[in-house]
């Protein structure tokens, strides 16, 4: 498309970019089953809108997102159960986790040819940061729960290690990797064990409030040096909005930056990122401080409570199959008839945008805020349907 050397007036454009807009399923379309994100806090949503201009890239000038980026850290840590953290916020999982490697692969320099240990289950952003820098991911296998195996992780330990990863919250699944015995292993042999808590990080300590398991992930467990968790998921505030926390200042020192010729507060940098939203940051702050824990016990015993009817769902339809009971508000749904390639095209066809994941094979539900119960039966009422080679009447 051409820039126009003219430009159109404002109810041209936005008229133009509502239409275009009608292709996306969002929050607000009552299909969206499938995705991590929500539909931000309207606290947030306001703060965010009116702070765009502030960049947290320039905490020099803008001294207060400085102060707000530490309590939203502090906060977030206190969840964690951490009472001094070290940390920064980022733009969501992808970052965190590539920092979280950057600051294993600094702190053991002198390991020249760095290798970090993972289950087959991390997420690829994981994947991803191997790649960029430059450290060989050695990958763990599972047992039949969807968990790490930690006897394996152990087995792979070598003079080259510089970092273990494991899962609190599979992107798949919604698995919660045996944290306490990967943690003990890797304190017994020294090397930084980092948690991925992108989506399980605004979860579990709430499924604890509620009665709902005690899974234990966090700072609490010796061996856990990083956590990364985001608020643009669970934690119900806008994109982007990640978040690094680190148990020792050692770690955090190793991915901070000196930019000489800026002032002040933005001398250092912690983040890949040099410009980025202080908006979110803010908008992140406001929902967490709005909220408070009971809020979020209250949006996580919700989304629970539907989990438990889209189980119920599936266990009342015999061609249906989960590939675990759900930990959290994640379902992954196996087909006994109907090949799931199938199943995605007619759902498709039916408003829904789906997502399938490889291991195992699955159609992936994620079981968000703006998941409504009424979505929840409209989508079980098509996949009933479509489940089934016998036409329904
Ligand atoms: N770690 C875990 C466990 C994740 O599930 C994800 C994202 C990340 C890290 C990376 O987070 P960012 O995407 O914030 O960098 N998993 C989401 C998913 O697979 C990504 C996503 C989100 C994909 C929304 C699609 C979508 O509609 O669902």
């Amino acid at each position: 498309m051409a820039l126009d050397e003219q430009g159109s007036d404002d109810s041209a454009v936005v008229n133009e970019l509502n239409s275009i807009l009608e292709m996306d399923i969002t929050g607000f379309s009552g299909h969206p089953i499938a995705s991590m994100s929500t539909i931000p806090h309207h606290l947030g949503a306001e703060v965010f809108s009116r702070t765009m201009e502030r960049n947290a890239g320039r905490l020099h000038s803008f001294k207060s997102s400085a102060i707000v980026e530490q309590e939203v850290i502090e906060m977030i840590a206190d969840l964690l159960h951490l009472d001094i953290p070290y940390g920064t916020t980022s733009s969501g999982g992808t970052e965190s986790n590539i920092l979280a490697m950057l600051a294993m692969r600094e702190s053991k320099k002198k390991i020249k040819k760095p290798e970090i240990i993972a289950p087959k289950t991390v997420h690829s952003s994981i994947d991803k940061a191997a790649w960029i820098l430059g450290i060989k991911l050695v990958k763990t296998g599972i047992d039949r729960q969807f968990k790490a195996n930690t006897r394996l992780i152990e087995k792979r330990i070598s003079e080259n290690t510089v970092g273990i990863i494991a899962t609190a919250g599979t992107t798949y699944l919604g698995q919660i990797d045996p944290i306490d015995e990967i943690g003990l292993i890797a304190k017994q042999n020294r090397i930084p064990l980092h948690i991925d808590a992108a989506f399980g990080g605004f979860v579990i300590p709430f499924l604890y409030d509620l009665g709902l398991g005690h899974h234990p992930f966090d700072f609490e467990i010796k061996g856990v040096t990083s956590i990364s968790i985001d608020g643009h998921k669970m934690g119900l505030a806008p994109i982007p909005s990640g978040c690094l926390i680190f148990r020792s200042v050692r770690h955090l020192n190793a991915i901070t930056r000196k930019v000489p010729y800026l002032r002040g507060a933005s001398s250092k940098q912690s983040s890949l990122l040099g410009t980025r939203p202080a908006g979110s940051i803010l908008a992140t702050w406001a929902i967490m401080k709005h909220l408070g824990r009971s809020g979020y016990r209250e949006m996580v015993r919700g989304c629970m409570k539907r989990t438990q009817l889209g189980k119920d769902r599936v266990d009342e339809n015999p061609l249906l199959e989960l590939v675990i009971d759900p930990v959290m508000n994640i379902l992954a749904i196996e087909s006994r008839e109907v090949p799931l390639n199938v199943i995605v095209l007619k759902m498709e066809k039916r408003g829904w945008r789906m997502v399938t994941s490889p291991l195992p094979h699955s159609l992936r539900l994620v079981i968000m805020p703006h998941v409504t119960t009424g979505a929840m039966n409209a989508f079980f009422n098509d996949l009933d349907e479509v489940s089934t080679t016998v036409p329904a009447d």
